[in-house]
């Protein structure tokens, strides 16, 4: 029973949702429209630091991105989702400034976490960051709040709007009195359901009881609807050590080079001629200094390019080998929509971009899969089959104390679930009844709505031994266009003169 405490920060700025290829790998190249701009400027506010980034198809307005810090909101601390993704860009101050979901919040059963949040919305209007003239949105607009599902609290920490009571545990400090007069908190207590920007609140919610195992989705549920399809949310583990039989353990050993910031490949560089940027004729993303390469790296889909400090010279071509996958690994999905933007997986859309999770033969793989957003889906993983596990017992009581270990689904090919709903499967060692055999290779991994498919909600699982090449994955080639009835004609005429 340890409390744990987690510092998370919601912060506004751009988002890109390709930001690995400007393509869908799925459909081919051509059918994705691409932001005319394809820069945008970002800003870490803790730290100060702001750059220009090259973007492929950036959200239309500011994304509210909740990122992780160290103690006190001192420094970012940001971590992938997934580690084990081969295209989640780096999450940090040189990558993508945070992650949706936001911080994964882990903990085990019968543990309290307590979440220091601060809210630095800070977007103006017209959403133009370069704009110093641009004054900042109204205070109501931009006060936002956590709630969190399949975990217990009182009222005062449920974080929705406006049925939370001042909390009389915080009271408001004198620095941060001008904040909450701003949107009508006249009191002497904060109150978690309406945080204003520049306030902070800090919220207790406690895992009680083997029930609480699992994966649920916290999200801002505040004044304003609209924040979550900004990307407000986040996922909440616990764990449930008496469940051998489908829990992981991720440690840094289990991590892609012992860090949560890792990468499944490991750069191998292929020397070539010094060139030009200009014989790239695609957009790449900026990955900023990387261990080895004092300049940059810049990727498009799993080619490395390897460029000198003013990005102008290419300084090397790598493909990468990956890293032999871990014994056990979490995946997590979120399947969601962003404003303006439809369907997407952990904030990305379209295969190439969307995760591609890396595993090996006999990798235990934790799933912790949830839906946000107005739509239903299904999910689907091409080769692999599960059961979810539950309590046994018929009462109550039972239920919520009982281990969580029992089968209680048939055997899942394809599960349904919806906004605000979640679930967690295990895909344990080995191929068998539930894992494909052969089993290495790329499986489509998506949504089974067709139109949420065809925007974009499909990712892949990748099985591999570890210490291959990693060579370009498949892509669809352009489908032609329906035939001219010029050449339908053509087609016909010999059978015509028989
Ligand atoms: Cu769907």
């Amino acid at each position: 029973m340890a409390t744990v405490d987690i510092w998370i920060q919601l912060e506004n700025h751009a988002w890109d949702v390709c930001p690995s290829l400007p393509m869908d790998r799925m459909t081919s190249a051509g059918t994705l429209p691409v932001s005319p701009l394809r820069l945008v400027i970002m800003h870490s506010p803790v730290t100060g630091m702001s750059r220009t980034s090259r973007v492929n198809r950036p959200i239309t307005t500011d994304a509210l991105i909740l990122r992780r810090y160290t103690t006190d909101w001192r420094s970012p601390d940001d971590r992938k989702v997934n580690p084990w993704d081969l295209n989640e860009p780096d999450p940090t101050d040189a990558g993508t400034m945070g992650t949706i979901p936001g911080p994964t919040i882990e903990c085990n059963v019968g543990d309290t976490f307590r979440i220091h949040f601060r809210n630095l919305d800070m977007r103006t209007t017209p959403a133009a960051p370069w704009d110093r003239s641009a004054a900042l949105i109204s205070e109501l607009k931009r006060t936002h709040s956590l709630h969190a599902h399949g975990v217990s609290f009182p009222t005062k920490y449920d974080g929705a709007y406006p049925l939370s009571p001042p909390d009389r545990d915080q009271p408001i400090e004198p620095s941060e009195r001008p904040f909450w007069d701003s949107i009508g908190v006249k009191g002497p207590y904060k109150q978690g359901d309406r945080v204003p920007p520049l306030g902070s609140f800090a919220y207790v919610w406690e895992a009680r009881g083997p029930a609480s195992a699992g994966v649920w989705i916290y999200h801002d549920h505040s004044i304003c609807d609209g924040n979550v399809a900004r990307g407000a949310l986040g996922l909440i583990v616990v764990h449930n050590p008496a469940d051998k039989l489908n829990e992981v353990d991720i440690t840094p050993a289990r991590l892609p080079d012992g860090s949560w910031t890792g990468s499944p490949l490991v750069p191998k560089s292929i020397p070539i001629k010094k060139g030009t940027l200009g014989i790239l004729d695609q957009p790449a993303v900026d990955h900023g200094p990387t261990p080895g390469h004092p300049g940059g790296t810049l990727r498009i889909g799993n080619v490395v390019i390897e460029v000198d400090k003013a990005m102008g010279w290419v300084t090397g071509v790598s493909l990468g080998t990956y890293r032999e996958p871990p014994d056990q690994a979490q995946f997590l999905l979120v399947f969601h929509e962003l404003e303006g933007m439809g369907m997407c997986i952990n904030g990305r859309q379209y295969l190439g971009n969307t995760p591609t999770l890396v595993a090996g033969a006999q990798t235990r793989m934790r799933f912790g899969v949830a839906g946000m957003g107005d739509a239903f889906h299904t999910f689907h993983i091409h080769g692999h089959r599960w059961v979810v596990p539950g309590p046994s017992g018929k009462t109550p009581t039972a239920i919520e104390q009982s281990p969580q270990t029992e089968p209680t689904s048939s055997f899942e090919d394809t599960k349904v679930f919806g906004p605000g709903t979640s679930f967690a499967f295990t895909l344990e060692e080995g191929t068998g009844l539930f894992r494909a055999d052969p089993p290495f290779g790329e499986w489509h991994m998506h949504c089974h709505v067709p139109m949420h498919m065809m925007h974009g909600m499909a990712g892949s699982l990748l099985v591999v031994k570890g210490g291959e090449l990693a060579m370009p994955l498949s892509e669809a080639r352009a489908v032609p266009r329906n035939r001219s009835r010029r050449s339908l004609r053509a087609r016909r005429r010999p059978s015509m003169s028989r």
